[in-house]
């Protein structure tokens, strides 16, 4: 493993004819806006390049260009090896799916994850970045790579939805001077934002369901709300943003979405304005960042609950 700096990660993608990108399943608005990006960028540097995801791209991000291009595992093995796996904002390799089983090729990463585990053969970590949008963002810009319209959308919408639209402890003055960079070349965050925060009536109704349940514990320091199975089957794959409905409530510091994915399976999302909950998503094999991360207890969910109150403060 080799930890790489701006040139070397700059060799590496210049001696690379043909490039296979990929991103974490169940991938985010990071993910997707990070790779988009990067595939424009490494199209115009004249690269053979294909997005392979083990996860189908969520329908509020098919919006942006080439999301339609994204193919699932099974493409590779029809498409000839590339000379390199480039994976972005993933920070493990289990977390790349069935892809990391059928790509062969040298594994180089790009992420911003404090709890990267360092499983590629090159890695470019910048975890004082609020996004592996700020850093694509941030590469295009130093080595002079034109930033198109429709990579300043894709880029912009990881940014943003990494740092919750420039709200969380994350977003610096370098995330806003890259964000500022995509606007600059043609990013429309009305657009973007309108896109991301589409909701539906089952949402809200889920969301009706969920709230009847909130729980305030250790005092009203840990908000927790809860997806349970019958939650779940309604929700699907759109879970993102039940966490914020207890993030800001007064005295609340670990904001806990609790999932129930399988019967003996949950989920665990935290959030948090002061504790490291990196740490505490690592005691049960999880991680992301200090004020945001997540993790997988294998238990049902409220013996999940249980467990991970023990550990939160
Ligand atoms: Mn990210």
């Amino acid at each position: 493993m080799e930890m790489l700096n701006i040139d070397s990660l700059k060799a590496i993608i210049d001696d690379a004819q043909s490039i296979v990108l990929t991103v974490h399943v169940n991938p985010d608005g990071d993910a997707i806006g990070s790779m988009l990006g990067m595939y424009e960028a490494l199209l115009q540097q004249g690269k053979n390049v294909q997005m392979v995801v083990d996860s189908p791209v969520p329908h509020k991000f098919s919006f942006l260009k080439y999301a339609d291009r994204v193919q699932p595992p099974e493409a590779l093995q029809s498409l000839e090896q590339p000379d390199i796996l480039l994976v972005l904002d993933a920070s493990t390799f289990e977390r790349i799916g069935k892809v990391g089983e059928v790509c062969k090729a040298p594994i180089y990463n790009i992420d911003h994850h404090i709890s990267n585990t360092k499983f590629a053969a090159g890695l470019y970590l910048v975890p004082e970045f609020a996004a592996t949008g700020e850093i694509v963002a941030h590469l295009c810009e130093q080595w002079h790579w034109p930033i198109t319209p429709s990579m300043a959308d894709a880029l912009y919408l990881g940014i943003a939805t990494d740092c919750g639209f420039f709200k969380f402890s994350n977003t610096t003055e370098h995330t806003l001077r890259m964000a500022a960079l995509c606007v600059q070349c043609g990013a429309r965050p009305q657009v973007v934002s309108e896109h991301v925060e589409l909701t539906s009536m089952n949402r809200l109704a889920i969301m009706r369901k969920a709230l009847a349940n909130v729980e305030f514990p250790h005092d009203g320091r840990v908000g927790i709300i809860a997806l349970d199975e019958e939650l779940m089957a309604l929700a699907g794959d759109d879970t993102d943003g039940y966490v914020d409905l207890v993030r800001n409530v007064e005295g609340v510091d670990v904001a806990v979405l609790l999932k129930a994915v399988g019967p003996k399976t949950t989920r665990v999302s935290l959030r948090s304005k002061a504790t490291d909950v990196n740490q505490i998503a690592g005691h049960f094999g999880g991680g992301g960042h200090i004020r945001a991360a997540g993790c997988t207890i294998q238990l049902p969910l409220e013996a999940a609950k249980a467990e991970l109150l023990k550990e939160l403060p």
